[in-house]
């Protein structure tokens, strides 16, 4: 197994690829990667699956009717925090090509894979672990992370480069096809993540480029693309892909696997429920900043990764505010009635306490709101 450690690069001890554990492990996955008994995942029945439950709702962004629109995403992420758009005006062709040319890194051999090995400094390029905690639970996935926005930090050296021919009648051109599929993937999801923010802000009832404002103005923001990978496990009742976790930038659009399903959604009354993907949907899910920035009228919910017998893509894009202007809730949205709970933060502090820590379900938003709320604590309403 040695193709699968790279040599330490700033982690506290050897990475191990999730991918060669897979390939390697037989019928009994590793002890690290063993959750405790109630963090186990439930196999609780998608609504599909005829058990009627509750699912997480669906938003149809092409409905002439804007006003309507805005109350839809609006209401879905006050309760559930999450939707799938349907309908939202990226091509399928280009959501195939991106999920394609991703696959066809982490079919890559090893030693190619490895090139790209990140380190916990900024996490950017091929990883396996999240938190840097000497002997922490591992979840059973690799990923690859990288910054699109703001441009300044987007570096084509950290991408994966995998040329491929492409005929487009009798001429045979080289591309990059990692690289360019991804270009255009982050165009487009820009500009679709601006319009849901139009709609969010909207449906706050406040003027459709406020919540924009906020995140820095449209140029201003930031964004980032992680691509999972979770490949098959022999025992997936025992381990999850991602532990339960919130998202502690802006906006998640999740693109998933059409056929395989694997994220698990914490419902508003608390059950986790399995999410049905829709073919080439997009699920959008609010994260903290928006929650703060909403004074959690919109909820950034907890949510985690089954694992299964087969291999499992999924491509989360975080859009997040600019990492330096200070978020706190809207001065619109914070009354006598409802007092800001959150204190001020820029959202590089904010993702320090990921960074070194990993993913632990709402304990930094809930710890912030603890502070806020404690008598006599002076949080302001500034953003
Ligand atoms: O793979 C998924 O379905 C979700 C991934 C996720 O939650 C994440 O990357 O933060």
């Amino acid at each position: 197994m040695t193709s699968c450690f790279n040599g330490g690069a700033g982690w506290p001890e050897p990475v191990v690829r999730v991918q060669a554990v897979s390939d390697t492990c037989g019928d009994t996955i590793p002890d690290r990667y063993v959750k405790p008994l109630p963090e186990r995942p439930s196999f609780s029945p998608a609504a599909s699956d005829g058990g009627g439950g509750p699912s997480i709702p669906v938003v149809d962004l092409s409905m002439p009717d804007a006003d309507a629109t805005s109350r839809a995403v609006a209401a879905a992420c006050r309760e559930w925090g999450f939707f799938q758009a349907v309908n939202h005006g990226v091509r399928p062709e280009l959501l195939r090509g991106a999920r394609a040319a991703w696959r066809g890194f982490f079919q890559q051999p090893a030693e190619v894979r490895e090139r790209y090995a990140n380190s916990p400094a900024t996490y950017e390029g091929y990883g396996s672990r999240l938190g840097t905690a000497k002997g922490g639970p591992l979840d059973w996935g690799d990923y690859y992370f990288l910054h699109l926005l703001p441009r300044c930090l987007k570096s084509h050296e950290k991408w994966p480069s995998l040329p491929c021919s492409l005929r487009i009648g009798r001429v045979t051109y080289m591309i990059d096809g990692c690289r360019e599929t991804t270009e255009e993937y982050n165009e487009e999801l820009v500009q679709l993540c601006r319009r849901v923010m139009r709609l969010l802000s909207s449906g706050l009832g406040l003027e459709p480029g406020r919540l924009q404002a906020a995140f820095g103005g449209e140029g201003g923001e930031g964004a980032c693309l992680r691509v999972n990978f979770y490949p098959r496990c022999p025992q997936p009742e025992l381990t999850l892909g991602v532990a339960a976790h919130s998202d502690p930038g802006g906006m998640t659009m999740l693109l998933v696997d059409d056929h395989v399903r694997g994220l698990q959604v914490r419902s508003p009354d608390g059950q986790w429920i399995t999410v049905d993907p829709v073919p080439d949907a997009f699920i959008v899910n609010v994260g903290d900043q928006i929650q703060v920035l909403s004074n959690a009228a919109y909820k950034s919910v907890e949510h985690r990764v089954m694992v299964s017998s087969e291999n499992r893509l999924s491509m989360a894009f975080f859009y997040n505010p600019r990492s330096d202007l200070p978020i706190a809730p809207m001065a619109e949205l914070v009354t006598p009635d409802r007092p800001a709970l959150y204190p001020e933060m820029t959202f590089d502090e904010y993702r320090v306490f990921i960074r070194q820590r990993g993913l632990a379900g709402k304990a930094q938003l809930e710890s912030l709101q603890a502070k806020a709320t404690a008598p006599g604590s002076s949080s302001s309403s500034s953003s």
